[in-house]
């Protein structure tokens, strides 16, 4: 995938120093979690990953990165560090690191519009990708996480919140991958229903992290939920709550696949190994 990225900005004709403040968000260590499970679906349903699938994959990382740099800025997050390393606007101010954030948004699209697929694929999966995150999706998911760091929410409210701000970007990929396999809708909907799963989890397990992981582990300030007096699972229900809901959204998504793998080819063994990773006990 970093030769999809290195090739797409490598033109001389772009400009530099934005070429350069968006190479300094995508290669700063992420854990490229979404790409992973997009070409491990892939493979899960035997299907050999080509140049198109790395194009796919790049195209929600550019995406997330985006999400990211915008999240960081000082009007929202207003966070120095991430992924260890200081904020783009930290580096390259406010202005470039909005315009850098505002190229990975569209970007995805010429990739997409660039790989090997099948015509109908890619309007299939252009449609997924701006849905996941524009206002069906993740914006919309962080417009309500900032209303409600005014309030106290319901755990239901945080669902939604979790749903749209974290949980489209990670359904993407199964859905994705489940469209790229030319699964039939019954079958991209338990994809849909996976990764539905996944974004809770993840989000979840953030959450958990910012209160009891260091900064080298999380790349980023921990604490800063609860100094803002935040609305999370971990101030709503305890940590030992957190930990439950995780461990119960987990347990969904691995029943999910098994689901999936029972009425498919799928062969879910790695994608279940991903999963697993993200339990804390
Ligand atoms: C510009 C598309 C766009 C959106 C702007 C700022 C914003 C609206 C949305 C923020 C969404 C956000 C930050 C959601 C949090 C999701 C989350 C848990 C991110 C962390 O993902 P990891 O752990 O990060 O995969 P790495 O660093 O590993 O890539």
């Amino acid at each position: 995938m970093t030769a999809v990225f290195d090739t797409f900005y490598a033109d001389d004709t772009l400009v530099d120093h934005l070429t350069k403040s968006i190479q300094y968000s995508i290669q700063s260590g992420g854990k490229r979690i979404r790409p992973l499970f997009l070409l491990e679906t892939l493979q899960a349903f035997g299907i050999p990953i080509s140049e198109a699938h790395f194009k796919v994959a790049a195209a929600v990382e550019l995406i997330h990165t985006s999400s990211l740099i915008h999240d960081d800025l000082p009007a929202m997050d207003n966070d120095d560090f991430r992924r260890g390393q200081l904020t783009n606007h930290k580096v390259y101010g406010e202005a470039q690191a909005i315009l850098a954030g505002d190229a990975l948004l569209l970007d995805p699209y010429l990739l997409l519009s660039s790989a090997d697929l099948n015509a109908s694929v890619i309007v299939a999966l252009v449609a997924e990708l701006a849905y996941a995150s524009g206002s069906h999706g993740m914006v919309a998911g962080q417009v309500l996480d900032m209303d409600g760091e005014q309030h106290t929410l319901t755990v239901d409210q945080l669902k939604k919140i979790h749903a749209l701000k974290t949980g489209r970007m990670l359904t993407f990929p199964f859905v994705a991958a489940g469209i790229i396999a030319e699964q039939d809708d019954e079958i991209v909907a338990l994809l849909r229903q996976l990764g539905e799963a996944v974004g809770q989890a993840f989000q979840i397990r953030d959450d958990i992290l910012d209160v009891t992981a260091t900064f080298e582990e999380i790349g980023k300030t921990p604490g800063k939920d609860v100094v803002a007096d935040k609305s999370t699972y971990v101030k709503l229900l305890g940590l030992d709550g957190a930990k439950q809901a995780l461990t119960e959204y987990l347990d969904i998504a691995s029943q999910m696949l098994t689901e999936i793998e029972h009425k498919t080819q799928l062969q879910g063994e790695p994608i279940l190994k991903q999963i697993e990773r993200l339990r804390i006990d």
